[in-house]
Protein backbone atom coordinates (compact mmCIF):
# COMPACT_ATOMS: atom_id res chain seq x y z
CA UNK A 1 0.00 0.00 0.00
CA UNK A 2 1.04 3.53 -0.89
CA UNK A 3 1.84 6.18 2.12
CA UNK A 4 2.60 9.28 2.50
CA UNK A 5 5.68 11.08 3.99
CA UNK A 6 4.24 12.04 7.05
CA UNK A 7 2.67 8.18 7.23
CA UNK A 8 6.56 7.25 7.18
CA UNK A 9 7.88 9.58 9.31
CA UNK A 10 5.32 7.88 12.04
CA UNK A 11 6.66 4.62 10.99
CA UNK A 12 10.21 5.39 11.95
CA UNK A 13 9.29 7.13 15.16
CA UNK A 14 7.24 4.57 16.53
CA UNK A 15 10.01 2.03 16.11
CA UNK A 16 12.60 1.22 18.37
CA UNK A 17 14.65 -1.71 16.86
CA UNK A 18 14.96 -0.89 13.09
CA UNK A 19 17.37 -2.51 11.14
CA UNK A 20 17.88 -0.30 7.28
CA UNK A 21 19.06 -2.14 4.16
CA UNK A 22 19.27 -1.40 0.44
CA UNK A 23 19.85 -2.66 -2.88
CA UNK A 24 22.88 -5.33 -3.73
CA UNK A 25 25.29 -3.59 -5.54
CA UNK A 26 25.06 -0.74 -3.86
CA UNK A 27 25.67 2.49 -5.10
CA UNK A 28 26.27 5.79 -3.16
CA UNK A 29 21.93 6.45 -3.25
CA UNK A 30 21.54 3.26 -1.33
CA UNK A 31 24.81 3.78 1.00
CA UNK A 32 24.14 7.65 1.80
CA UNK A 33 20.35 7.47 2.34
CA UNK A 34 20.99 4.43 4.94
CA UNK A 35 23.75 5.70 6.52
CA UNK A 36 21.70 9.40 6.64
CA UNK A 37 18.52 7.74 8.22
CA UNK A 38 20.51 5.58 10.21
CA UNK A 39 22.11 8.71 11.88
CA UNK A 40 19.32 10.34 12.64
CA UNK A 41 17.32 7.69 14.33
CA UNK A 42 20.53 7.06 16.31
CA UNK A 43 20.52 10.22 17.39
CA UNK A 44 16.67 9.52 19.28
CA UNK A 45 18.68 7.21 20.69
CA UNK A 46 16.96 4.22 18.44
CA UNK A 47 19.09 1.02 18.06
CA UNK A 48 19.73 1.05 14.84
CA UNK A 49 21.68 -0.90 12.21
CA UNK A 50 22.41 -1.30 8.45
CA UNK A 51 22.46 -4.32 6.92
CA UNK A 52 23.44 -4.88 3.30
CA UNK A 53 24.06 -8.18 1.45
CA UNK A 54 27.03 -7.16 -0.67
CA UNK A 55 30.65 -5.51 -0.14
CA UNK A 56 31.01 -1.93 0.27
CA UNK A 57 33.14 -0.17 -2.26
CA UNK A 58 36.10 1.01 -0.32
CA UNK A 59 35.33 4.58 -2.44
CA UNK A 60 32.66 5.20 0.88
CA UNK A 61 35.06 4.74 3.42
CA UNK A 62 34.66 8.34 4.18
CA UNK A 63 31.24 7.88 5.28
CA UNK A 64 32.84 5.11 7.57
CA UNK A 65 30.53 3.01 5.85
CA UNK A 66 32.46 -0.39 5.60
CA UNK A 67 32.72 -0.19 9.45
CA UNK A 68 28.97 0.60 10.07
CA UNK A 69 27.42 -1.28 7.60
CA UNK A 70 26.93 -5.12 8.16
CA UNK A 71 26.28 -7.98 6.00
CA UNK A 72 23.02 -10.33 7.04
CA UNK A 73 23.87 -13.30 9.15
CA UNK A 74 20.97 -16.15 8.65
CA UNK A 75 20.96 -18.05 11.80
CA UNK A 76 21.46 -22.02 11.27
CA UNK A 77 18.82 -23.23 12.38
CA UNK A 78 16.58 -20.62 10.56
CA UNK A 79 15.56 -18.48 13.49
CA UNK A 80 14.85 -15.08 12.42
CA UNK A 81 15.74 -11.91 14.81
CA UNK A 82 12.81 -10.04 16.18
CA UNK A 83 12.87 -6.61 15.30
CA UNK A 84 10.12 -3.90 15.32
CA UNK A 85 10.70 -2.05 12.13
CA UNK A 86 12.89 -3.13 8.27
CA UNK A 87 13.32 0.08 6.31
CA UNK A 88 14.45 -0.82 2.63
CA UNK A 89 15.60 1.86 0.66
CA UNK A 90 16.37 2.55 -2.99
CA UNK A 91 14.56 -1.10 -4.26
CA UNK A 92 11.70 -3.11 -3.47
CA UNK A 93 12.00 -6.25 -1.27
CA UNK A 94 13.17 -8.44 -4.38
CA UNK A 95 16.96 -7.05 -4.26
CA UNK A 96 17.99 -7.24 -0.65
CA UNK A 97 19.17 -10.53 -0.65
CA UNK A 98 19.11 -12.89 2.56
CA UNK A 99 18.38 -9.43 4.85
CA UNK A 100 14.17 -11.26 4.51
CA UNK A 101 15.72 -14.81 5.73
CA UNK A 102 17.60 -12.99 8.90
CA UNK A 103 14.76 -10.76 10.21
CA UNK A 104 11.39 -10.80 11.38
CA UNK A 105 10.21 -7.38 11.29
CA UNK A 106 6.80 -6.38 12.47
CA UNK A 107 6.64 -3.86 10.02
CA UNK A 108 8.24 -3.30 7.16
CA UNK A 109 9.18 -0.05 4.95
CA UNK A 110 9.86 0.91 1.94
CA UNK A 111 11.07 4.34 0.52
CA UNK A 112 12.28 4.25 -3.05
CA UNK A 113 11.97 6.55 -6.12
CA UNK A 114 12.56 3.93 -8.62
CA UNK A 115 9.82 3.89 -11.09
CA UNK A 116 9.69 0.12 -11.83
CA UNK A 117 9.09 -0.65 -7.59
CA UNK A 118 6.74 -3.69 -7.82
CA UNK A 119 4.80 -1.76 -4.08
CA UNK A 120 5.40 -5.35 -3.05
CA UNK A 121 5.77 -4.04 0.60
CA UNK A 122 2.71 -3.60 2.76
CA UNK A 123 4.00 0.28 3.13
CA UNK A 124 5.67 1.62 0.52
CA UNK A 125 6.60 5.78 -0.10
CA UNK A 126 7.51 5.84 -3.49
CA UNK A 127 7.88 8.98 -5.29
CA UNK A 128 9.48 8.55 -9.18
CA UNK A 129 10.01 12.03 -9.33
CA UNK A 130 12.73 12.25 -6.65
CA UNK A 131 16.10 12.07 -8.44
CA UNK A 132 17.40 9.97 -5.24
CA UNK A 133 16.14 8.33 -2.43
CA UNK A 134 18.62 10.79 -0.51
CA UNK A 135 16.47 13.67 -1.70
CA UNK A 136 13.41 11.93 -0.12
CA UNK A 137 15.04 11.31 3.14
CA UNK A 138 16.20 14.26 2.57
CA UNK A 139 12.58 15.97 2.74
CA UNK A 140 11.40 13.07 5.33
CA UNK A 141 14.02 14.39 7.62
CA UNK A 142 12.95 18.36 7.24
CA UNK A 143 9.77 17.37 7.42
CA UNK A 144 10.35 15.70 11.07
CA UNK A 145 11.78 18.86 11.82
CA UNK A 146 15.20 16.48 12.67
CA UNK A 147 18.48 18.37 13.01
CA UNK A 148 20.89 17.73 10.37
CA UNK A 149 24.41 16.88 11.40
CA UNK A 150 27.20 16.78 9.26
CA UNK A 151 27.58 13.40 8.98
CA UNK A 152 24.23 13.32 8.29
CA UNK A 153 24.27 16.13 5.42
CA UNK A 154 27.79 14.17 4.41
CA UNK A 155 25.83 10.62 3.91
CA UNK A 156 22.47 12.24 2.02
CA UNK A 157 24.29 14.68 -0.05
CA UNK A 158 26.79 11.79 -1.14
CA UNK A 159 23.22 10.13 -2.43
CA UNK A 160 21.47 13.39 -4.10
CA UNK A 161 25.48 14.11 -6.19
CA UNK A 162 25.91 9.90 -7.22
CA UNK A 163 22.30 9.57 -8.66
CA UNK A 164 22.46 12.95 -10.57
CA UNK A 165 26.00 12.55 -11.81
CA UNK A 166 27.42 15.24 -9.67
CA UNK A 167 23.71 17.12 -10.35
CA UNK A 168 23.70 17.09 -14.11
CA UNK A 169 21.78 14.18 -14.75
CA UNK A 170 18.06 15.56 -16.57
CA UNK A 171 16.72 14.32 -13.15
CA UNK A 172 18.06 16.87 -11.12
CA UNK A 173 16.19 19.54 -10.38
CA UNK A 174 15.42 22.77 -8.45
CA UNK A 175 14.25 21.29 -4.82
CA UNK A 176 17.73 18.80 -6.04
CA UNK A 177 19.81 21.72 -6.12
CA UNK A 178 17.90 23.33 -2.76
CA UNK A 179 18.48 20.45 -0.99
CA UNK A 180 21.73 20.24 -1.88
CA UNK A 181 22.46 23.94 -0.71
CA UNK A 182 20.91 23.07 2.32
CA UNK A 183 22.92 20.39 2.81
CA UNK A 184 26.45 22.45 2.15
CA UNK A 185 24.92 24.77 5.07
CA UNK A 186 24.80 22.00 7.64
CA UNK A 187 28.66 20.59 6.95
CA UNK A 188 28.37 18.67 3.47
CA UNK A 189 32.14 19.17 2.21
CA UNK A 190 31.33 18.60 -1.61
CA UNK A 191 35.12 18.37 -2.48
CA UNK A 192 35.63 15.49 -0.54
CA UNK A 193 32.68 13.63 -1.42
CA UNK A 194 33.91 13.75 -4.95
CA UNK A 195 37.07 12.75 -4.63
CA UNK A 196 36.38 9.56 -2.79
CA UNK A 197 33.38 8.68 -4.92
CA UNK A 198 35.15 8.98 -8.55
CA UNK A 199 38.90 7.52 -7.07
CA UNK A 200 40.13 4.48 -9.10
CA UNK A 201 42.54 2.16 -8.98
CA UNK A 202 45.17 2.83 -11.69
CA UNK A 203 44.67 -1.02 -12.79
CA UNK A 204 40.81 -0.05 -12.97
CA UNK A 205 41.58 3.04 -15.38
CA UNK A 206 43.68 0.88 -17.42
CA UNK A 207 41.07 -1.86 -17.59
CA UNK A 208 38.66 0.80 -18.98
CA UNK A 209 40.77 2.01 -21.47
CA UNK A 210 40.97 -1.20 -22.97
CA UNK A 211 37.41 -1.99 -22.42
CA UNK A 212 36.53 1.32 -23.84
CA UNK A 213 38.44 0.46 -26.85
CA UNK A 214 36.30 -2.79 -27.87
CA UNK A 215 32.99 0.09 -28.07
CA UNK A 216 30.38 -0.59 -30.85
CA UNK A 217 28.81 2.00 -32.56
CA UNK A 218 25.45 0.91 -34.02
CA UNK A 219 22.04 2.42 -35.70
CA UNK A 220 24.29 5.14 -37.06
CA UNK A 221 26.34 6.06 -33.91
CA UNK A 222 22.81 6.19 -32.13
CA UNK A 223 24.07 3.25 -29.43
CA UNK A 224 26.87 2.97 -28.07
CA UNK A 225 28.46 -0.81 -26.33
CA UNK A 226 30.45 -2.31 -24.90
CA UNK A 227 30.20 -5.80 -24.50
CA UNK A 228 31.89 -8.54 -22.41
CA UNK A 229 32.76 -11.79 -22.16
CA UNK A 230 34.34 -13.94 -19.78
CA UNK A 231 37.44 -13.41 -20.11
CA UNK A 232 36.90 -9.19 -20.96
CA UNK A 233 35.07 -9.38 -17.75
CA UNK A 234 37.61 -10.78 -15.89
CA UNK A 235 40.14 -8.14 -16.38
CA UNK A 236 37.87 -5.17 -14.53
CA UNK A 237 37.43 -5.59 -11.19
CA UNK A 238 34.75 -2.96 -11.41
CA UNK A 239 33.11 -1.43 -14.30
CA UNK A 240 31.73 1.49 -12.37
CA UNK A 241 31.80 4.58 -14.65
CA UNK A 242 32.43 2.71 -17.83
CA UNK A 243 29.26 3.47 -19.00
CA UNK A 244 28.88 7.15 -18.43
CA UNK A 245 32.12 7.11 -20.40
CA UNK A 246 30.02 5.46 -23.29
CA UNK A 247 27.20 8.20 -22.83
CA UNK A 248 29.26 11.38 -23.32
CA UNK A 249 29.87 10.38 -26.68
CA UNK A 250 28.56 12.31 -29.28
CA UNK A 251 25.51 11.27 -31.32
CA UNK A 252 24.65 9.11 -28.96
CA UNK A 253 20.82 8.34 -27.13
CA UNK A 254 21.50 4.91 -25.89
CA UNK A 255 24.46 3.49 -24.15
CA UNK A 256 24.84 -0.28 -23.40
CA UNK A 257 26.87 -2.41 -21.18
CA UNK A 258 26.71 -6.10 -21.08
CA UNK A 259 28.95 -7.94 -18.79
CA UNK A 260 29.66 -11.59 -17.82
CA UNK A 261 28.86 -12.20 -14.24
CA UNK A 262 28.63 -15.90 -14.43
CA UNK A 263 28.47 -19.08 -16.94
CA UNK A 264 25.40 -18.30 -18.66
CA UNK A 265 24.45 -14.54 -16.36
CA UNK A 266 24.98 -11.40 -18.35
CA UNK A 267 24.34 -8.15 -16.39
CA UNK A 268 23.03 -5.05 -18.16
CA UNK A 269 23.58 -1.79 -17.73
CA UNK A 270 21.38 0.69 -19.87
CA UNK A 271 21.77 4.72 -20.07
CA UNK A 272 19.95 7.10 -22.80
CA UNK A 273 19.06 10.56 -23.55
CA UNK A 274 15.59 9.83 -24.94
CA UNK A 275 14.26 6.21 -24.93
CA UNK A 276 12.93 4.97 -22.48
CA UNK A 277 14.99 2.20 -21.21
CA UNK A 278 13.31 1.09 -17.98
CA UNK A 279 10.55 -0.26 -20.11
CA UNK A 280 13.66 -2.65 -21.44
CA UNK A 281 14.71 -3.68 -18.09
CA UNK A 282 11.14 -4.25 -17.08
CA UNK A 283 10.82 -6.25 -19.88
CA UNK A 284 13.71 -8.87 -18.64
CA UNK A 285 12.79 -8.75 -15.15
CA UNK A 286 15.24 -5.68 -14.05
CA UNK A 287 14.64 -2.05 -12.89
CA UNK A 288 15.44 1.52 -12.88
CA UNK A 289 14.50 4.42 -13.77
CA UNK A 290 13.30 5.79 -18.15
CA UNK A 291 17.07 6.90 -18.52
CA UNK A 292 19.39 4.55 -16.27
CA UNK A 293 17.69 0.84 -16.17
CA UNK A 294 19.46 -2.62 -15.98
CA UNK A 295 17.97 -6.46 -15.69
CA UNK A 296 19.90 -9.46 -15.86
CA UNK A 297 19.83 -11.88 -18.77
CA UNK A 298 20.43 -15.77 -18.35
CA UNK A 299 21.55 -17.17 -21.59
CA UNK A 300 24.58 -17.72 -22.98
CA UNK A 301 27.40 -14.57 -24.75
CA UNK A 302 26.23 -14.33 -28.03
CA UNK A 303 22.24 -14.80 -27.70
CA UNK A 304 22.85 -12.18 -24.79
CA UNK A 305 23.65 -9.73 -27.10
CA UNK A 306 21.62 -10.38 -29.71
CA UNK A 307 18.73 -10.20 -27.44
CA UNK A 308 19.45 -6.64 -25.55
CA UNK A 309 20.31 -5.32 -29.01
CA UNK A 310 16.78 -6.02 -30.15
CA UNK A 311 15.08 -4.95 -27.45
CA UNK A 312 17.21 -1.36 -27.68
CA UNK A 313 16.34 -1.28 -31.30
CA UNK A 314 12.94 -1.84 -30.81
CA UNK A 315 12.37 0.74 -27.71
CA UNK A 316 14.21 3.32 -29.96
CA UNK A 317 11.56 2.79 -33.25
CA UNK A 318 8.72 3.31 -30.62
CA UNK A 319 10.61 6.29 -28.59
MN1 LIG B 1 18.71 5.74 -6.20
Amino acid sequence: MRISLKQAGALLQEAQNIVITAHVNPDGDAIGSSLGVMHYLCSLGKRVRVVIDDDIPSNFAFLNACDIIEKPKVAENGNKEQIDLLLILDTSMDRVGKVTETFSPTRILNIDHHVTNALACPAVYLDADSAATAEIIYQLLRELNAEISKKIAMAIYTGLATDTGFFRFSNTTPFTMRAAADLLECGAEPGIISEAVEAKPFARVVGMAKAIETTELLHDGRLAGIFLDRPAAELLDSTEGLIDALRAIEGTDVSVLLKWKEDGVFRISMRSKKTDVSKVAAAFSGGGHEKAAGCTLRMGFAEAKRTILEALEKAMKSG
